[in-house]
């Protein structure tokens, strides 16, 4: 049901989008400005099979950290459905800690479409990459390179050819890319997360102690690449 509405945590430039109907304060909306935005999946919780609740902490603590040194700039997860659980949990564990909504807030849809069928404004978006930093691969890795087109794999071979776990790397995208001309991104940030699937390079075998160092690290490091894009 899309007819679900609550505009009452609204800043003055904002409607709702595709509504969220779960309850919390951390709506999806719609961007009517241009306030610097980073949309971002979940790093490392689907493919990559890290634990949800855990992962929940992460992204809460380090958004917590962040939202204070980004200025007026505005930190959006995504997630492809309304049943998404780390949505949830998100959602839930930051109006826990009182989180600024107009600083962080989750949307549901396509990271690849935002602008286009969200009416969502995200001038930089986060991938959740391999090591290599291939296209392939399914979720949301396969979704930005091939809405990105060709543009993006040379654009990143240009800046990097791997990446650890825990790393991000800040690729401006060419404005001959589709995601650039159709939905405003100039750059997209590949983030690599500890991995916990043991058909996956560098797999963690449960070590949540390292794990969990290392999903902080790589938030700490995309949300640092996006400071520096917005500074
Ligand atoms: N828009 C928004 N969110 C999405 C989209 C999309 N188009 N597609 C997926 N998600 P995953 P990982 C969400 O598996 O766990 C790849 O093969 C998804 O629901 O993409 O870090 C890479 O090549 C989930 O919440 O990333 C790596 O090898 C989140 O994005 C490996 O997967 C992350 O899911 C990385 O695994």
């Amino acid at each position: 049901n899309s007819s679900t509405q609550d505009n009452s945590n609204f800043g003055p430039n904002e409607v709702e989008g595709q509504a969220d109907n779960s309850a919390g304060s951390y709506h999806n909306r719609v961007s009517l400005d241009d306030t610097p935005t980073l949309a971002f999946p979940s790093i490392s919780t689907s493919d990559f099979q890290f634990n949800h609740d855990k992962a929940a902490d992460i992204i809460v603590e380090k958004v917590s950290e962040y939202s204070n040194k980004i200025g007026n700039a505005r930190l959006v997860l995504v997630d492809l459905t309304h049943k998404s659980k780390i949505m949830s949990l998100v959602k839930a564990k930051a109006a826990e800690k009182n989180v600024d909504t107009q600083k962080f807030f989750t949307h549901v849809g396509d990271i690849t479409r935002l602008h286009s069928t969200g009416g969502l404004r995200c001038s930089v978006i986060a991938n959740a990459a391999n090591w290599r930093l291939k296209p392939g691969g399914g979720g949301v890795n396969a979704a930005i390179f091939d809405a990105a087109g060709p543009e993006l794999e040379s654009a990143t071979k240009e800046n990097v050819k791997t990446l650890s776990p825990g790393n991000a790397v800040v690729v401006p995208l060419p404005s001959s890319s589709p995601l650039f001309t159709r939905e405003g991104v100039s750059h997209v940030i590949h983030v690599l997360g500890p991995n916990m699937n043991p058909h996956r390079p560098n797999c963690l075998n449960n070590d949540y102690e390292k794990g969990c160092r290392i999903l902080k690290e790589a938030y700490a490091s995309l949300f640092e690449g996006f400071a520096s894009i917005v500074r």
